[in-house]
């Protein structure tokens, strides 16, 4: 037993040595990560409802992979999730005539009209990451009322807790990719640039509904001082 136990002292100590002092928790610089909506009504990997171009199971292969480095690097890792009560006002089938991406007026804005999707506790509502690996879930979207694409805050601008989540957290620079870009990763990182986070946005970790939002999308986000970049590249995030 003693010496079992000492092996074991003695082990954990060279791993904290070898990890250069992440394992005991260090600095990584305020950066947090935020994994959009990568969830299977968007992918067509688990034949989703509102299956985005592009998300095959290599696509989700490579954001598992990439995201799992990333925590092995010590930076905490956040996902929203799309979480809609089945009479949710987004989707086509809660009003009368419509049809899937018809447009209507909502509450006095524009809001397309989607195929239900990511219905709370059902399985395409389930992230396709290992749950493990999340500081925090932050979901969105539960109010039948209101649509809600930013994970910062509702149409309605109720505030989700990613806000206070990631403040909590000491977190001032955000890596943001996932589903959609035109969508909820646009507007999650406009939020977060606008709520004061230096915001990096993935494109290649990230899929769009269509190339001509997906393309006035990442132009909005530059405009709004977000740094896209193609690939995800640590050197270029440590110095924005
Ligand atoms: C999303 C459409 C509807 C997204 C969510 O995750 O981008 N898009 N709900
Ligand atoms: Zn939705």
């Amino acid at each position: 037993m003693k010496s079992l136990g000492m092996k074991w002292v003695i082990g954990t100590l060279f791993l904290t040595m070898l990890l250069g002092g992440t394992a005991m928790g260090k600095d990584v610089g305020g950066i947090g990560v935020i994994v959009v909506d990568v969830q299977g009504d968007f992918t067509h990997y688990k034949n989703g409802s509102l299956a985005v171009v592009g998300t095959d199971a290599a696509y989700v292969k490579m954001v598992d992979e990439t995201t799992k480095k990333l925590k092995a690097a010590n930076y905490p890792i956040y996902a929203t999730q799309d979480w809609h009560p089945a009479d949710h006002a987004s989707f086509f089938t809660n009003h009368q005539g419509k049809k899937p991406y018809d447009m209507i007026k909502l509450h006095g804005k524009d809001q397309v009209l989607w195929p239900p999707h990511c219905v709370q506790n059902t399985a395409g509502a389930e992230i396709l990451l290992d749950r493990a690996i999340f500081t925090a879930v932050v979901q969105k979207g539960t109010d039948t009322k209101y649509d809600s694409y930013s994970g910062f805050q509702d149409d309605g601008g109720k505030k989700t807790v990613m806000d206070e989540t990631l403040k909590k957290d000491g977190i001032t620079k955000l890596i943001v990719y996932g589903i959609a870009t035109d969508y909820c990763v646009h507007a999650t990182a406009v939020d977060g640039a606008a709520a004061g986070y230096k915001v990096i946005m993935i494109n290649s970790l990230s899929r769009g509904v269509a190339p001509d939002t997906s393309k006035k999308a990442i132009e909005d986000m530059e405009a709004k001082g977000v740094l896209v970049l193609e690939d995800l590249d640590m050197e270029k995030v440590l110095a924005f």
